[in-house]
């Protein structure tokens, strides 16, 4: 899936390609069981994008298909309240509920809150004790009877400690059957919980939408842990499933150990997978920085416009960051700095120019004007000269651009952020 999406991010941002974007990214969400009729959406959206005039394509459908992605994981993330409270957790057996007990006790303790987990799983013979060593090990408050065979009892027994949050681990079945439910409205009736989670694993898949769904209507429930996301290809789909359930998906749990526990945020889930940690930030970027072609194009083509193709490729930060969050990370180290230096000493050449002369670049054949400027920017009469031919050689290039009316590849030129002097 991983590598799959990259890819279709890659083909996206380097040609425009949507065909070919699109089925990289189907084939990557249809493997990770995601819906099918979502997948087929999602192509409909990207092929028939408009995009907006002056809008770099590429960098819209990067974008569009990044918001897409984010959507059908569930859009945007409910923070999960660090207060005190009661905690109900909910699954079928071996889903992960006693483990994420204490992992998410770990998680509220962690941010200053004393938590209780409370052993209401009476049915498995070594939950009793599986949780007390949960606890134990992450230093956690531990409340069960052992021997106990009414959850009611031990929950009853378990509100008259004191603590600030109280986690409730309860008993699994092999499926949502009457027994279950009756149980957990009999724990439901005595623990009042402010919360109910129910504890899913991802390589449920898509079905995990039909089980929250039951589980919501049985008993009501008020989010989703989604565990071993770490092992399972499927946690797309299970996570998408949840979405379209109308359940949000509150943690999710990536390994066995007590740490292996995550706050879930659709966006940042997409940036993981993406491997693109910044991909929101990158994308704010381009926004700001984009150069309307109309700038470019209309009128004469002169040092301020130069100018402006340098400075939208700057205000994006540092290049090899630019590069590396768009997923280059083969681009030779000595370029990046040359360009990200070039780019830096001609802003500065720009700076020392007066107005007449940025609109009237002959006159900049004068050497003592060469040497002011070189003087003035801190920079060599021989860079004051490469930012001429530079500017001379992008100019005739925009003229003949112009002039043979090929607007459309011009257009394309600046979204790609390619100018000549980087060659
Ligand atoms: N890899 C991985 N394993 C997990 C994760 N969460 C739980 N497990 C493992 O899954 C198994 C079952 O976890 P439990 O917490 O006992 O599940 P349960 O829902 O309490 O099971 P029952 O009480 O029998 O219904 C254990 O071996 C856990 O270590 C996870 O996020 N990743
Ligand atoms: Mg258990």
């Amino acid at each position: 899936m991983l590598e799959r999406i990259r890819n279709a991010f890659q083909i996206l941002s380097r040609d425009a390609d949507v065909e070919r974007a699109v089925k990289e990214v189907q084939r990557a969400l249809i493997a990770a069981d995601v819906d099918v009729a979502l997948v087929a959406e999602l192509g409909k959206k990207l092929k028939g994008a408009q995009v907006p005039k002056g809008v770099p394509k590429s960098r819209y459908l990067t974008k569009l298909l990044y918001d897409e992605l984010v959507e059908i994981l569930g859009g945007k993330s409910r923070p999960f309240p660090v207060i005190p409270q009661r905690i109900m957790l909910l699954g079928l057996y071996g889903s992960g509920k006693t483990t994420t007990a204490a992992k998410l006790g770990h998680w509220l303790q962690k941010r200053g809150l004393k938590v209780l987990l409370v052993a209401a799983d009476t049915h498995r013979p070594g939950a009793y004790d599986q949780l007390k060593q949960l606890a134990e090990q992450a230093n956690l408050g531990f409340f069960g009877i052992p021997g106990e065979k009414d959850p009611v009892q031990v929950v009853e027994e378990a509100l008259k400690q004191r603590a600030d949050v109280y986690i409730v681990d309860t008993a699994g079945r092999t499926t949502l059957d009457d027994e279950l439910v009756e149980e957990v409205r009999r724990i439901r009736d005595v623990l009042i919980p402010d919360k109910t989670l129910l504890v899913i694993p991802a390589d449920m898949g898509q079905a995990a939408g039909r089980e929250a769904r039951r589980f919501k209507e049985e008993v009501g429930v008020d989010g989703v842990i989604v565990t071993k996301m770490d092992g399972s290809g499927k946690g797309g789909g299970a996570l998408s499933a949840c979405a379209v359930a109308g359940v949000p998906v509150y943690f999710i749990g990536t390994g066995e150990h007590i740490r292996d526990f995550d706050v879930f945020d659709a966006a940042k889930f997409v940036s993981r997978l993406l491997g693109v940690p910044d991909i929101e930030k990158l994308v704010e970027l381009a926004e700001e920085s984009e150069v309307k072609p109309e700038d470019i194009l209309e009128g004469e083509y002169d040092i301020n416009k130069f100018h402006k193709q340098i400075q939208a490729t700057m205000s994006m930060g540092p290049l090899d960051k630019v590069l590396q969050m768009i997923g280059m990370s083969s681009v030779p180290k000595e370029m990046k700095r040359m360009t990200e230096q070039k780019f830096k000493k001609y802003d500065a050449i720009y700076k020392s120019m007066t107005k007449y002369e940025r609109a009237h670049p002959e006159v900049l054949s004068d050497p003592s004007r060469i040497r002011r400027i070189a003087g003035g920017s801190g920079t060599s009469e021989e860079d004051v000269r490469e930012f001429l031919r530079d500017f001379k050689r992008t100019q005739k290039l925009m003229k003949k651009l112009k002039r043979a009316g090929t607007r459309k590849r011009m257009e394309k030129m600046l979204a790609s952020g390619q100018f000549p002097m980087m060659k």
